[in-house]
């Protein structure tokens, strides 16, 4: 158990007690232009905490952050924390609705934007009662101020705000399948908590760690990855404004040679289905690689390890509870399963009304830790349904195996009935994703002509395969040798790409409409 004190800040905590720790000369981050150390990182941190104020904010105030992965991201968000101001960033690839939606539910007073995402952001600013200023960062837009001149001009210490640990930190919107996405409330304790019990417990950081996480910062996955796990242990994070393509990852584990890397499971076996991308190193350091986001497929764990000669430690975890709640762990993985809950976190699968599900049996997942989110803000029917006291409602269904191992069954809303038996859409997914021919698969429930739920798939080819109907009679077959006959897709839809969020989860709800 952490003992977090009650007068808690945590930027005082992730960044200034490295500085009294004596490690003020190494390297915190670097980003695609520059390093920083942390005695450089803490003092941005204080300017940006200073600029905040002088623009009139005050303590509790929400700020909201359409950022890029650079080092004036963990500048800011420090920099607010450590003024008592709140930030919430949010994710940077949504449309104007979606943060004009998010202005006002946050009511932001302020929005710190990165300059290639500023045109999406001012045609969000349109009849927005509560923002008061828009700053850019990076080289100058639309006339708005700068956040490097606001630093500059800004003084290099600040005392932290005497905040409590139970006190709102930082918020992130989750968004679900349906219905606009709901503010998660984070509390000042709740990334200590995470990147001790899941950073340092599971994955073993340490100072001498260099992490790279191709899972950007605004995503709670990519928040903890690259910011505060590392910050947190003194350690080093690479960071990268562009997207994540096997490419651009590739250069990055060659050009910097992390020791820990975490993507979702697209993104592995996207490097996967290159036969020419390899590891360019026979020196690297790398010893672990991290997936979340969704299930990771047995079989691109397996690849993976052959290929790169490292594991894939695969865990799931929310932007409820901040961090990974089951893992597997270094040196006994089981691929297939998401692992067993991290110590800390208890875990436990319910029927629909709440009982005890046996072993063996799918069931709902609930999830109970110190790192939960309070509330959803201005939401307290949502609030209700996800937060039970100690509990939170993930809306995952698991079951556990022979070996006490989590095996991931799908989302609460995805699973289908076939005959009056639950089926899994990512066991049908994962049969299909072991066939050559398959890069990857989504499958959803259709209605036949008796009006009867059967399960159908979407998929997609690996390079210089076609789809036709023999394909799609190939398949069938294949998943009918490996799961019970009543599973197997009765329709193979073949597409170019299957709907996504930004985080890599597949949108089964679009295939479906
Ligand atoms: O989706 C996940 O598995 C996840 C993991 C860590 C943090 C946040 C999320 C949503």
């Amino acid at each position: 158990e952490i003992r977090v004190p009650r007068a808690y800040n945590a930027a005082a905590d992730f960044i200034d007690r490295h500085i009294a720790e004596g490690r003020g000369e190494r390297v915190a981050f670097i980003d695609d232009r520059e390093q920083v150390t942390y005695g450089e990182l803490a003092r941005r941190v204080n300017r940006a905490g200073n600029a905040l104020k002088a623009l009139g904010l005050q303590p509790e105030d929400r700020i909201m952050m359409v950022m890029l992965d650079t080092i004036d991201f963990p500048a800011l968000f420090f920099g607010a924390i450590k003024a008592g101001i709140v930030p919430v960033p949010v994710n940077t690839l949504l449309t104007a609705d979606d943060y004009a939606y998010m202005l006002r539910d946050s009511r932001a007073r302020a929005v710190f934007v990165s300059d290639a995402l500023y045109p999406v952001i001012e045609s969000a600013l349109e009849d927005q009662p509560f923002v008061r200023d828009v700053v850019v960062s990076g080289e100058a837009a639309g006339g708005r101020p700068r956040l490097a001149d606001l630093m500059a001009r800004a003084d290099a210490d600040l005392a932290p705000a005497e905040t409590l640990a139970d006190e709102t930190c930082f918020w992130l919107y989750s968004s679900g399948s349906t219905g606009r996405p709901k503010g998660a409330v984070h509390i000042h304790s709740d990334m200590v908590n995470t990147a001790v019990l899941y950073g340092q417990q599971i994955l073993g950081l340490s100072q001498n760690d260099t992490v790279f996480s191709a899972a950007k910062l605004f995503f709670a996955y990519g928040l903890g990855n690259a910011m505060t796990f590392p910050l947190y242990v003194g350690g080093k994070a690479v960071l990268m404004a562009e997207r994540p393509t096997p490419e651009s990852v590739l250069k990055r584990l060659n050009d910097h040679n992390p020791t820990v890397f975490y993507a979702v499971p697209t993104l592995y076996a996207g490097m996967l289905a290159d036969p020419a991308l390899k590891p360019a190193r026979e020196d690297a350091d790398l010893r672990l690689c991290v997936s979340a986001g969704e299930a990771l497929p047995r079989d691109v764990g397996e690849r993976w390890r052959q290929r790169f000669g490292v594991d894939i430690i695969d865990g799931i975890g929310s932007t409820e509870m901040l961090h990974i709640f089951l893992s597997n762990r270094p040196g006994e993985v089981r691929y297939g399963t998401t692992g067993k809950p991290v110590p800390g976190y208890e875990a436990k699968l319910t029927t629909e009304d709440g009982q005890a599900v046996p072993q063996g049996e799918i069931g709902d997942l609930w999830i109970s830790g110190p790192s939960s989110a309070v509330a959803y803000w201005n939401n307290r029917a949502r609030s209700l349904e996800t937060f039970h006291g100690p509990w939170t409602r993930t809306g995952d269904k698991y079951l556990i195996d022979e070996n006490g191992c989590y095996v991931y069954q799908g989302r609460s809303d995805d699973m289908l009935k076939v005959g009056g038996i639950w089926v899994s859409p990512f066991e049908v997914e994962s049969a299909l994703g072991e066939h050559e021919a398959v890069l990857e698969a989504a499958v959803v429930g259709r209605a036949d002509h008796d009006g009867l739920v059967k399960p159908e798939a979407f998929v997609t080819l690996a390079e210089g395969r076609t789809g036709d109907d023999a394909l799609a009679g190939e398949l069938q077959g294949f998943v009918k040798d490996r799961l019970a006959k009543y599973k197997y897709p009765r329709w193979i839809n073949f597409v170019d790409e299957l709907p996504k969020t930004a985080t890599g989860k597949t949108q089964r709800f679009k295939l479906r409409d």
